[in-house]
């Protein structure tokens, strides 16, 4: 099943929609955004020399700095008179970056989580309960108004108020809940607390995205609520959710390349990378009146995959993100990325799902501390235990933790509304 027919057109017919709305979208950025105009001007370049996604190249990329920089609104093509909707991203330091919509974007932006929530093997009759943050943040309205768009129905429980959400879960029955999956495992207990088995529930999807989740992580959820864990993911500064998303295969996230065009870049050169090897993920929207961004640097890191996949869509995949080029941790010159952490946390049955990582300067020596929490029913011993996920962490990390704190359950805290912190780098405070 799929939403629309553009899903599955050949690769050919594909292109030709995109060059098409490239050139509109080059000729809204010079002519109505000044940033652009520059950019265009400093390089010698015209809208007329970029004719088809090849000529990309030619651009340099936009970066969150110029989003920054143009804050509030000066990265628009539209008058606010033309805008219908603000939302902003939800960067944790500095200025947001602030996005504009106009009737048209919202119009595709519905159209491209439609699309998502097919996809992920939901169809009109279903009831979805949407927990992500409703206002500035993009995940609440955004598959609000995709559920809506598909005919779906929507349950707008934002984020937070857990008790409640279990119990509208068990009350409504609700086929799908979207939420970050770190929420999703925080719901689990939750329930299981309130006497509820969430696995005998009729849910059967959680939309999970906003943050990275690693595989195990997703196994993880899998497993705890008896459900299929579907990847959505998106940024603010192209549309907010439903840039991509997993099919039913579970097999990469399929870009709706007709809406957004990517690239996969080396992240310290800017050159393209060969097909099929890891790289920063750049977007350029073809399909954004009030806010046409070209060549976006996104920070996340993927690869693109262009074979057909089993369910018949013809559009690229790229590989769930676990992390971004700016996670890179590093300690002691020793560099490591979040994810690996936590795959190595969740090969320990011993141990739950939670953990945080805190680096620290002590005596100009970075020092790195990880908390993990114990399962609810452990009963082994400490000693043991410790030392035999600090072996594993050293084997993944080549790098030995300086310390590796043990915690009864409950003890980290969990986010119940908006994304998960789980790195804490003390140093330079
Ligand atoms: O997080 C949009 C969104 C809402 C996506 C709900 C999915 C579901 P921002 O707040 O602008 O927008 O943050 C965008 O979040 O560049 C990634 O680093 C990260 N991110 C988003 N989705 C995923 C995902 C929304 N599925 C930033 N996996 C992006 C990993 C994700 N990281």
């Amino acid at each position: 099943m799929v939403f629309d027919s553009m899903e599955t057109a050949p690769r050919s017919e594909l292109r030709e929609v995109q060059d098409e709305r490239l050139q509109k979208t080059v000729q809204n950025a010079y002519e109505n955004v000044e940033f652009y105009r520059e950019v265009f001007d400093e390089h010698g370049l015209t809208p007329d020399d970029i004719q088809s996604v090849e000529d990309l190249s030619k651009l340099p990329f936009t970066t969150k700095e110029d989003f920054r920089d143009h804050y509030p609104t000066g990265m628009f093509a539209r008058e606010m008179d033309d805008v219908v909707r603000i939302h902003a991203s939800s960067g944790t330091t500095g200025k947001p970056k602030i996005v504009g919509y106009t009737q048209d974007d919202l119009d595709v932006w519905s159209k491209a989580v439609a699309r998502c929530l097919v996809a992920s093997g939901l169809g009109s009759d279903d009831v979805v309960q949407n927990a992500y943050g409703y206002g500035l943040f993009t995940g609440g309205l955004g598959l609000h108004q995709g559920i809506e768009e598909l005919g779906a129905t929507v349950i707008p429980i934002g984020g937070g108020n857990t008790q409640r959400q279990v119990e509208m879960l068990a009350d409504l029955g609700s086929d799908a809940i979207s939420c970050t999956p770190s929420y999703a495992l925080y719901l689990a207990e939750v329930a299981d607390d309130m006497g509820y088995d969430i696995k005998d529930l009729p849910l059967r999807v959680v939309i999970f995205g906003a943050e990275p989740c690693t595989e195990p992580m997703r196994e993880e959820i899998e497993e705890r609520l008896g459900v299929k864990g579907i990847d959505i993911y998106g940024l603010s500064e192209i549309v907010g959710p439903g840039v991509s998303i997993e099919c039913e295969e579970q097999n990469g996230l399929h870009i709706w390349e007709d809406y957004f065009y990517p690239e996969v870049v080396d992240p310290n050169t800017g050159e393209p990378v060969e097909e099929g090897e890891e790289g920063e993920l750049v977007l350029t929207t073809l399909a954004k009146d009030a806010l046409p961004v070209l060549r976006y640097r996104t920070g996340d890191l993927t690869t693109l995959n262009y074979d057909t996949c089993e369910c018949g869509r013809t559009c690229v995949r790229m590989d769930n993100i676990t992390g971004r080029a700016d996670d890179l941790i590093i300690v002691r010159g020793v560099n490591f990325y979040p994810s690996e952490v936590e795959s190595v946390v969740l090969e320990f049955d011993e141990v739950a799902p939670h953990y945080r990582i805190d680096i620290r300067r002590e005596d100009n020596l970075d020092k790195l501390e990880i908390t993990v929490e114990l399962a609810e029913d452990f009963d082994g011993s400490r000693s043991d235990l410790t030392s035999r996920i600090q072996k594993r962490l050293s084997n993944v990390l080549s790098f030995t933790p300086d310390k590796l704190d043990l915690v009864e359950y409950g003890n980290i805290a969990r986010t119940e509304v908006g994304k998960v912190q789980r790195v804490y780098d003390h140093r330079g405070q």
